[in-house]
């Protein structure tokens, strides 16, 4: 590889995974732009640009690391780490279950393969436990889903581009992004006098700048907002009958309930003219293509369950949805989620032992790990393996953490830094970064276009890392799961390469996993170790890719072609997962068509669920519910803003920050004036659960009472800490009852003065 030449690669910041062009000198990324020939269009944010401090940041790990009894780390080889780290696994089964041992994490922004393979291990193990940030912002969504659709995952994909009627709510996309090219999308909507933009957000965010109506709901009160929002739809018979004839049933029932509301006062209860709430409900109902798009802000917050029911019944009663412009179901190439069905339904399901939790969406929720380890239950969790997740900081409640990782028998960490959770594990096994790698993301979510983009590696591994994949191989020969080497199946599977249409590697495949029934769950395993050692360098990583290609074509046929890939029979999955492969821009996976909209719900009628019994109760419950504050408490934190310079825990080095070194605390001018706080004071924030510092800024577009301060920033970099670790003001039975999900939007805390030095 030329280093002049620009490589084709992806952000691995957010999960909007734009398409990169980036050139190189030795091991470093020198230079980042947009790459026009993917589907972000050349689209790029200010982030992006800092990538070098993740790919060559000083702390990269290079060698697999044991704790020692003194609490420091000594360096060891491969081998051993494995070869220990099995024992000690198939010690803790043998003597407890599989049940005792947890998975947490499988990708972040920007690397899913990894958890792919990682569902072998856990298969090996007997653990259906995988706890996953996912399970701490979005199970809400995907529960309702379940309801609504049929299944969890008939995930929603709001079509922001083509809308004219936008609400934001809860979301602030100019920082978070959150769907393509939001920046463009956002200036597009903003200056076409035809299209509207509504932001429900109580602060006054960048998007709310670009708005042309912003409410600002008191922090948590969005229940009741959306339900004044509903009310006004219902009593004005606003709602699309043709639509909720022709596709739903159940109508009747929510909206007799929604009638009732008492908008007026729902509306005060919010703290949001009654005007605007009108104002906003008839011009949804009223408009030919609307969507709302909403994230943390009501999913991290009070009825964070009903909101994601409420934001739904939003677009579907006013008939937004199964058309260009308006809300879609799509596909997934590999599932990102599955469908967990209610405990009733299914008896079998793994509840968690402790706490007695259900998985939504086949996912665990992080709010519960600490409770499930930090016990004397006799079928406590003893073992978890953390892939791509630095739970010690992103975690609710940081202390109930650091209790919980004490008392792990065995914690091992794959990382490409030495993260706070690698810092509590006992053994720290160093991944290749993501540029290191074949990668790939399942945040795939378009409709009727989806796409899907198999990056190769840009650089050779550092030196003592190992891709996941790889990982996962190792430890399952060392396992004694599988063999080292699969003599016959890798001869066919370098045959299959050169004539793919004898099918010889699919049977041999398939007679091999018939021969050895404990191979059959290990499948991606089997595939990388086999086909993947036939696939060009750097891209054995792919082999999942080409069972799911098989899969996906044979079920989507006529969408593939439409997208471009040609070919009939088994070779249209063949050619589909070579189009993968050789696609360093991305693919179009499959062009799905407007009528296949209804296709992809799954109901046994194909009709959408209106109803669903429960949020209904909790929805009429609202009337009746107490505005408790804690006057110990009196401000409310959210906790856990998207800015200019965060990104989750990836960049760790805090000299990829231009601005807000500090993760400042945006205070309101007034609470300020009232607490004697000036502009770069540093301030103690205390919470029921703990207490951090913070430098004050002021900040008029916050309400009154409330403070913000940023996710991403605490973590320690070269023996130093910046900026505040919110996580030890959080706690986690703030939450939902339903999912667990954290109330981090709506955390009571005070301000006072500070102890200690502000940098630890
Ligand atoms: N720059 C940057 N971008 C990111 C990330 C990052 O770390 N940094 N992380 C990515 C990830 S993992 C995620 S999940 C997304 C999250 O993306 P977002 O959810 O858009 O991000 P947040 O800033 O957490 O919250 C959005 C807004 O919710 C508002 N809010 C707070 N409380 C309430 C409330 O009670 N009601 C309403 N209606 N709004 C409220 C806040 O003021 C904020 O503007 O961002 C992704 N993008
Ligand atoms: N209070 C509060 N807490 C929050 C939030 C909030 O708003 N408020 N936001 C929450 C949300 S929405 C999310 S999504 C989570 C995110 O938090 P996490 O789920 O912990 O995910 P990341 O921060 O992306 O952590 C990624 C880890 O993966 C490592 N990594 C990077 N590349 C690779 C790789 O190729 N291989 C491996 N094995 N590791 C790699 C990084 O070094 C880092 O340690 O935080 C949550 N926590
Ligand atoms: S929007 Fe920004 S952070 Fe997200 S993938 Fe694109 S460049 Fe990266
Ligand atoms: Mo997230």
């Amino acid at each position: 590889m030329s280093e002049t030449t620009w490589k084709a690669t992806a952000c691995i910041l957010c999960s909007e995974n734009c398409g990169l062009e980036v050139r190189t000198e030795g091991r470093r990324i020198t230079a980042v732009r947009g790459d026009d020939a993917h589907h972000s269009e050349g689209y790029l944010c200010q982030k992006a640009a800092r990538l070098d401090h993740y790919q060559s940041h000083a702390e990269r790990l290079d060698t697999p690391l044991r704790r020692r009894p003194d609490g420091g780390f000594e360096r060891i080889g491969w081998d051993q780490a494995l070869r220990e780290i099995a024992a000690r696994l198939r010690a803790i089964r043998a003597e407890h279950g599989g049940h005792a041992i947890a998975y947490y994490g499988g990708g972040g922004q920007g690397n899913h393969l990894g958890g792919v393979y990682g569902s072998a291990l856990r298969a090996h193990l007997g653990t259906p436990y995988v706890y996953s940030a996912l399970a701490q912002e979005k199970t809400g969504d995907f529960w309702v889903n379940g309801e609504l659709f049929g299944k969890q995952t008939c995930h929603v994909t709001p079509d922001v581009e083509h809308a004219d009627f936008v609400i934001f709510l809860g979301t602030n996309p100019w920082q978070s992004h959150g769907f393509p090219r939001a920046r463009k999308v956002l200036k597009a909507i903003a200056a076409d006098p035809a299209r509207t933009m509504v932001v429900i957000d109580p602060r006054v965010t960048e998007t709310a700048k670009l708005a042309d109506v912003h409410l600002r709901p008191r922090p948590g009160t969005d229940a009741f907002l959306l339900a004044a929002m509903l009310g006004v739809i219902a009593r004005e018979g606003a709602e699309d009958r043709a639509f909720l004839d022709a596709h739903t049933t159940g109508a009747a029932e929510v909206l007799a309930v929604l009638a009732d509301v008492d908008v007026a006062a729902y509306a005060a209860r919010a703290g949001v003219p009654l005007a605007d709430v009108e104002r906003v409900a008839r011009g949804l109902a009223a408009a030919e293509r609307a969507v709302v798009r909403a994230d943390l802000g009501i999913q991290q917050s009070y009825h964070s369950t009903l909101n994601s029911y409420l934001e739904k019944l939003a677009f579907l009663l006013t008939g937004h949805f199964g058309r260009r412009g308006t809300h879609n179901l799509h596909t997934f190439l590999l599932p990102l989620i599955g469908h967990s069905p209610s405990p009733e339904e299914d008896p079998t399901v793994p509840l968690t032992r402790v706490t007695g939790m259900r998985p939504i969406a086949k996912l665990y929720p992080p709010n519960v790990a600490p409770l499930e380890i930090d016990t004397d239950h006799p079928e406590r969790v003893r073992a978890m393996i953390v892939d791509s997740a630095n739970p010690l900081v992103s975690g609710a409640d940081t202390r109930a953490y650091e209790r919980a990782f004490a008392r792990l028998e065995l914690a091992v960490t794959i990382d490409v830094a030495p993260s706070e959770t690698a810092a509590r594990s006992h053994y720290v096994l160093p991944a290749s970064s993501q540029f290191e790698k074949g990668e790939a993301t399942f945040f795939n979510l378009g409709f009727p276009e989806n796409r899907f983009h198999f990056r190769r590696p840009i650089f050779a591994p550092l030196p003592g890392t190992l891709p996941e994949p790889e990982i996962y191989r190792r430890l399952l020969v060392a396992l004694g799961a599988l063999p080292e080497r699969f003599p016959l199946l890798e001869a066919a599977a370098r045959a299959h390469r050169k004539a793919p249409r004898a099918r010889l590697f699919p049977l041999a495949l398939a007679a091999a996993l018939k021969a050895r029934p404990s191979w059959a769950p290990l499948a991606p395993v089997v595939l990388y170790a086999t086909l993947g050692r036939a696939l060009p360098p750097g891209t054995a990583s792919a082999a999942v890719l080409w069972g799911a290609a098989q899969a996906y074509a044979q079920r989507h046929a006529d969408a593939v072609r439409r997208a471009g890939v040609a070919d009939t029979g088994a070779g249209l999955g063949e050619a589909l997962f070579e189009a993968i492969l050789e696609g360093e821009h991305g693919i179009a996976l499959s062009e799905h068509e407007e009528r296949d909209a209804f296709s992809l719900v799954r109901t046994p009628d194909r009709r959408v669920r209106l109803a669903i019994p429960s949020l209904l109760d909790e929805l009429r419950a609202l009337a009746h519910e107490p505005d408790v504050r804690d006057p110990a408490y009196p401000l409310s934190l959210m906790a856990g803003e998207r800015r200019t310079y965060n990104a989750n825990t990836i960049y760790r080095d805090p000299a990829w920050r231009r601005s807000d070194p500090h993760g400042a605390a945006r205070v309101h001018p007034a609470d300020a004036a009232r607490l004697g706080l000036a502009e770069g004071d540093r301030v103690a924030v205390e919470s029921p659960g703990g207490a951090v510092e913070a430098v004050v800024t002021l900040d008029d577009g916050i309400l009154e009472g409330v403070v913000s301060l940023p996710h991403g920033y605490g973590m320690d970099h070269a023996g130093a800490r910046t900026g505040p670790r919110i996580n030890e003001l959080t706690q986690s039975a703030h939450c939902d009852p339903l999912t667990k999900t954290p109330y981090h939007k709506t955390v009571p805390i005070r301000l006072g003065p500070t102890r200690s030095p502000l940098e630890r």
